[in-house]
């Protein structure tokens, strides 16, 4: 698919769309549906070595519901913004260009930069609009440091995020969605199928209507990856049915003695990030599998949304579409 159609399908799908992007190298750009991808069973890819040195344009831009997004493109803004993927060793130059009428930024967790790329007004790494500035993040493999410590990869389910629209802590920014995902992936990692990200961000997911979703398919069989952001007042906790994961780097166990508790259910706060992969319907089959905060008033209130993981025919059992006590579309 090229770049036109990829930002039709962006425009077409609004948030959803956003947030289901297939993955490819750097940036998702979109492939068939899981046309490129190995089903479990098949061999699995596995990140390559990093140390490329990437270039990325960004926008930061007004939504026609009058939220903020970032965007690859001009009028391609989405909440949330686009996946940044990156391997141990990748330096990548972010050129932002600011098209709202209010100074914005971009501040990044878990990657390497210097204080003047931090993104927050004290450091002047803010953009004022109309104008465009480069950040650089760099990651790094891990190793040992002279005086014969570890010293921890840059490998990780990351985010970034504005840091000055509103407050100098970009309270007014992130509120109105002006968040996204970064992953850092080590050499030998585990590639997904597809990756979705999902965002608390108060009593919202990815800013979307309470009820709204977002949904996500599958196919099963299919590997899933989900890249799990908190932002805003409330602390929640992530549940999802009938799949689980394990509580560490990659949500993945590396063998039969991996002490990594398995789980399907974490507490997460504001600015938490982790990540994991599932095999869709692993077990248990296809299914409107629902994943929601598990606080009990929020979930009422409509922190749901569904894993729509079909049959290779295409079918769910026992699933009548918006069937997941909203209104909800899924892309
Ligand atoms: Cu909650």
């Amino acid at each position: 698919m090229d770049r036109r159609t990829f930002n039709r399908r962006l425009l077409a799908g609004g948030a959803v769309a956003a947030a289901s992007l297939p993955v490819a190298p750097l940036v998702s750009s979109a492939a068939g549906a899981g046309a490129d991808a190995a089903a479990a069973g098949g061999p699995v890819r596995t990140a390559p070595a990093g140390g490329e040195v990437k270039h990325l344009r960004l926008y930061a831009e007004k939504l026609p519901d009058g939220q903020l997004g970032y965007g690859l493109e001009k009028g391609a803004a989405t909440v949330p913004g686009p996946l940044i993927e990156l391997n141990e060793g990748d330096t990548l130059h972010v050129a932002f260009e600011n098209t709202v009428d209010v100074p914005v930024s971009l501040h990044v967790h878990g990657l390497d930069y210097e204080i003047t790329d931090d993104g927050t007004r004290h450091t002047r790494s803010d953009v004022e609009p109309g104008g465009t500035r480069t950040y650089t993040w760099r990651t790094h493999a891990p190793g040992r440091r002279e005086d014969g410590t570890w010293r921890a990869g840059s490998a990780g389910y990351w985010h970034y995020h504005d840091h000055v629209v509103g407050t100098e802590h970009g309270t007014g920014g992130i509120r109105k969605g002006l968040y996204g995902p970064v992953i850092v992936r080590r050499k030998g990692d585990v590639l997904p199928d597809r990756t979705h990200t999902i965002v608390f961000n108060d009593m919202l997911i990815n800013n979307r209507p309470a009820h709204g979703g977002p949904d996500f398919e599958a196919t099963t069989g299919d590997r899933v990856e989900f890249v799990m952001i908190t932002h805003g007042e409330y602390y929640h906790t992530f549940h999802l049915h009938g799949h689980r994961w394990a509580d560490n780097r990659t949500g993945l166990l590396t063998g039969p003695d991996d002490p990594s508790r398995v789980i399907d259910n974490k507490i997460v706060g504001p600015a938490d990030s982790f990540g994991f992969q599932v095999i869709a319907g692993e077990g248990v089959g296809a299914g409107a599998w629902m994943y929601h905060c598990h606080v009990q008033s929020h979930s009422d209130m409509g922190m749901v949304g569904l894993f729509l993981v079909k049959k290779p025919d295409g079918t769910i059992p026992g699933h009548e579409p918006h069937d997941h006590g909203g209104h909800g579309s899924h892309g």
